[in-house]
């Protein structure tokens, strides 16, 4: 085993040359990790177990979502999650955000329904992510409720039900403000439901009609966008939904153009080669903002972990290459109970930042001017080798200056909590 001082030394050796390596391409190295340090990633509490949430009254997990695995160790207190995502965070470098749905709300073992829940009921996450230098981010929870049962929220025919969904969206916007206000950093409350039907349809537009009419009850009360910005995430199909999904990709880009609100895409959401990368310069042309719920769909939208593949160098790249840090807020979203749910998010997260070092070390402007002058042979030649650059050497180095594990060696640290925490959760 090396010493920690032979290891600090060899990652800052091997910075050195990568640095030099990046500055014969007119890459400047510090530049990008200055820039890395303030893109925040909001993690996914749901990663933490299995999409569960803390209701006393919570049915099954529906909407067609499925988190498959019986890894031992998940959460099952908001104490025991704020414990994992503390540890998750102590291995991921830069200051990051938590995206927290409504179901997560702590409601002292009374039954508060969806349409009831209110900012004190997340008085405590609010106090927790103050202490940690944490962002939040919301989500209305449209699934998983004897009121969803049928397939239909927003657009369901029948008027309470629809009444009662407006009314949960709406104070999940005033709860986003709430949270935004107490931390001052803006929340993004991001609506998605799962309405849609398993077989063809006879009337496609009745429910895509009501949707819109609920969506409007939602935004009609206006919150400062200082505090809440709205998303609303559309999707392809789903499991019991495969036929139809109200909220398409049409349908609320058109919503979302209309009414000035922003548009999530989820990279699990589209057809298995469609990827979401090639679609941030077609609609930020125009929108100011949009939410990305970073997945990764295996056959169909399966939240699988986010690897380091080309999806999510492409996302990546395209965040960095063409400048829209600040419009783009980044969110992760899959749950996997396969494996050790602290690492699903570590893995996940530390592949997202990975992937936005990659592109900021990316030669930009040399490929753009080889593209300009119409030498496509160059701007091949050159994205193929920028692939084994040595990035990795950076990576490390940003790690160790971040306070952070080099390497696996997080892994060690995820293996102890298990050993003395998750493992002895029943
Ligand atoms: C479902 C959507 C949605 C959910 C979360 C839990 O297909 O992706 O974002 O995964 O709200
Ligand atoms: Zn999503």
């Amino acid at each position: 085993m090396k010493s920690n001082a032979t290891a600090d030394q060899s990652v800052s050796q091997a910075f050195e040359l990568a640095r030099e390596r990046y500055a014969s391409l007119g890459v400047n190295v510090d530049r990008a990790l200055k820039a890395l340090a303030t893109i925040p990633i909001s993690l996914h509490c749901w990663q933490g177990d299995d999409v569960g949430g803390f209701e006393n009254f919570g049915g099954a997990l529906s909407g067609g979502l499925v988190a498959t695995g019986n890894h031992p160790g998940k959460a099952r207190t908001p104490d025991e999650l704020r414990a994992d995502l503390e540890k998750a965070y102590a291995l991921i470098p830069g200051k990051h955000r938590l995206n927290l749905h409504a179901f997560y709300g702590e409601f002292g073992g009374k039954k508060v329904d969806r349409d009831a829940i209110a900012p004190e009921h997340f008085k405590n996450w609010i106090a927790w992510a103050k202490q940690n230098g944490l962002g939040l981010d919301f989500n209305p929870t449209c699934f998983s409720h004897p009121k969803s049962a049928d397939g239909f929220t927003l657009s369901n025919r029948n008027k309470g039900i629809r009444e009662f969904w407006i009314e949960h969206c709406l104070r999940a916007r005033e709860i986003g403000a709430a949270m935004g206000k107490a931390l001052g950093k803006t929340c993004v409350t991001n609506v998605w439901i799962p309405d849609g039907m398993k077989d063809t349809p006879a009337d496609r537009q009745g429910p895509r009609s009501r949707l819109a009419e609920s969506l409007d009850a939602v935004f009609a009360r206006t919150i400062n966008p200082k505090w809440n910005l709205d998303a609303v995430e559309p999707k392809l199909f789903g499991i019991g939904s495969e036929s139809y999904v109200v909220g398409s990709h049409e349908f609320y880009l058109g919503y979302a153009l209309s009414r000035n609100k922003m548009l999530t895409l989820d990279a699990g959401h589209y057809h298995p080669t469609e990827g979401i990368a090639d679609k941030l310069t077609s609609v930020l042309e125009f929108m100011p903002e949009i939410l990305l719920h970073v997945s990764r769909g295996v056959r169909w939208d399966s939240d699988h972990v986010v690897v380091l593949n080309d999806d999510l160098l492409a996302i990546a790249r395209e965040i960095v290459a063409n400048d829209f840090t600040d419009r783009v807020h980044i969110g992760l979203d899959y749950f996997d109970a396969s494996i050790n749910r602290v690492a699903a998010w570590t893995i996940g997260t530390r592949n997202m930042v990975r992937a936005l070092l990659i592109a900021l070390l990316e030669p930009t402007d040399r490929l753009r001017t080889a593209e300009a002058a119409g030498d496509f042979t160059t701007r091949l030649a050159l994205q193929e080798e920028t692939r084994t650059l040595p990035f990795g050497a950076v990576w490390d180095y940003y790690c160790a200056s971040q306070g952070v594990p080099v390497g696996e060696a997080w892994l060690a640290e995820v293996k102890t909590y298990e050993k003395e925490v998750l493992s002895k959760r029943p």
